[in-house]
């Protein structure tokens, strides 16, 4: 059994730590409060056709106002820790220059407040709100080092308080889903070339990242990620299959987490790509692969992988069966196994020093009953199976210290803005009246009993 874990074979560790995560554009509103600058999301979200419904994050859950409200949900749950993002260009209105201290002063309160209720801030520098003024945006290798001085500056003036930090949330949604599909902020379609050179700039931007705000705080301050690699679920429990999904992590995240925990991009990337591999000047290797005190992960879904001696890489992986169960989101196959697999895979693969759970959660068919509740039975029945599989990776010793539920409240779902939500906490959009889920109820349970019944 994992250090410190009481008996009971459902049982959590005594000191796991429980949380739930937002991001400030998601929740924020306010955009343009106190000096706040314009990003690519106000932009891409004021372009028609680019968001249902032509939703934006104008106003949002008006958490830059009613962040007291947030506080006293979290206290009401139990949680001890609380995931969000600082919005650059409060800090920096045109990403570089002259900082904005009202600005910071928003997030000198939330801080504050937190640790008032007996909340650890856990801080992500970037969650894909960049500014506008950055000329090329993530095209443009300045840009990470105009992240690097943010972040360094940021955590500069939080790190008396704050304790950990995550330079950068998914790697893979402010690059591919960017700059080379498009469905996300600035919405390009780039060819290959272009697209591995913006997917270095994003990883350059973190290593530059964990060296400004290491040499801006304190020593002994957790500095890590939260990424989204691709993960996946052997077909069968048999070796071969479990050592097909270890080699699929490492070799499908090759342009993101692989190259931030080996300091290098491995030969089959390289070679994939051939002539449209990034430019990767000297020196970047060495600050990307800097080691990390803990690697935090968001786990929605995974494929299915199988040992296959035919293929070039020795696996396959399988498409979801169309009859597969998912949640509203399309893309949200519902996998819970792929929680622990995962991890182990990541463990296994690169031995962090810790692990967390920096989202779960899913969107789901909610509705508000007479009694003015909802009865998301549906996401509490999401949640209780992907709960399950990561006791298993706490139970056999794999090192996940906590877990952070996605998201505290319903907010904007960026390109299907307020037509997918998330939340344990609906919020009425109208009056911002936040009203506690089943799920929350169930979480609340949990977080109290820190066991699985
Ligand atoms: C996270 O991303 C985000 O960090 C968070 O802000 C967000 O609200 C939450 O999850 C819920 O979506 O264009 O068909 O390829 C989740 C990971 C990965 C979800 C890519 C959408 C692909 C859609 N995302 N995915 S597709």
């Amino acid at each position: 059994a994992a250090a410190g874990a009481p008996q009971g074979s459902l049982a959590f560790p005594s000191d796991f730590l429980w949380g739930c995560a937002t991001a400030a554009y998601q929740i924020e509103g306010a955009v343009n409060a106190d000096g706040r600058g314009q990003t690519n999301w106000d932009v891409f979200s004021h372009t028609p056709g680019k968001v249902a419904n032509g939703d934006t994050g104008d106003v949002a859950c008006d958490s830059y106002n009613r962040y007291q409200d947030d506080i006293a949900l979290l206290k009401a749950l139990g949680v001890k820790a609380y995931r969000f993002s600082i919005a650059w260009s409060r800090i920096f209105p045109n990403g570089r220059g002259k900082p904005n201290a009202k600005g910071l002063d928003y997030y000198n309160r939330l801080v504050d407040g937190l640790l008032a209720a007996g909340i650890t801030p856990h801080v992500t520098m970037f969650h894909w709100d960049l500014p506008h003024a950055l000329p090329g945006g993530w095209q443009n290798r300045d840009t990470a080092h105009a992240f690097a001085d943010y972040a360094g500056y940021t955590a500069g003036k939080l790190g008396d308080r704050v304790n950990h930090f995550m330079t950068l949330n998914e790697l893979r949604c402010f690059t591919d889903l960017s700059y080379m599909t498009g469905g996300k902020a600035p919405g390009l379609k780039l060819p290959m070339k272009e697209v591995n050179q913006v997917r270095h700039h994003g990883v350059l931007a973190h290593g530059l990242g964990v060296q400004a705000i290491r040499a801006a705080t304190k020593s002994g301050t957790q500095v890590g990620i939260a990424d989204n690699p691709n993960i996946y679920v052997p077909a069968i429990e048999t070796p071969e299959h479990i050592e097909a999904v270890k080699k699929a992590v490492r070799e499908e995240n090759a342009m993101f987490l692989t190259a931030i925990m080996e300091g290098r991009y491995i030969d089959s990337y390289l070679t994939a790509q051939g002539k449209d591999a990034p430019v990767v000047k000297d020196g970047d290797m060495k600050l990307i692969g800097a080691p990390l005190d803990f690697l935090s992960v968001n786990v929605y879904t995974g494929n299915t992988v199988r040992a296959d001696e035919t293929a070039p890489s020795g696996y396959k992986i399988l498409p979801h069966p169309g009859q597969a169960p998912r949640m509203p989101s399309p893309w949200l196959y519902v996998t819970p196994e792929v929680i622990y697999w995962g991890m182990r895979a990541i463990a296994e693969n690169w031995k962090p020093k810790g692990l967390y759970i920096s989202e779960n959660g899913c969107s789901a068919d909610d509705k508000v009953a007479d009694d003015g509740k909802v009865y998301d039975t549906d996401r509490v029945m999401y949640l209780r199976n992907y709960l399950t599989h990561l006791q298993r990776a706490t139970r056999e010793g794999i090192p996940v210290k906590g877990y952070f539920v996605w998201s505290l409240m319903d907010n904007f779902e960026w390109e299907d803005g307020y037509t997918k939500l998330f939340g344990i906490h609906h919020v009425d959009f109208k009056t911002q009246k936040r009203t506690p889920k089943l799920s929350a109820d169930w979480y609340r349970e949990l977080v109290r009993t820190n066991r699985l019944v």
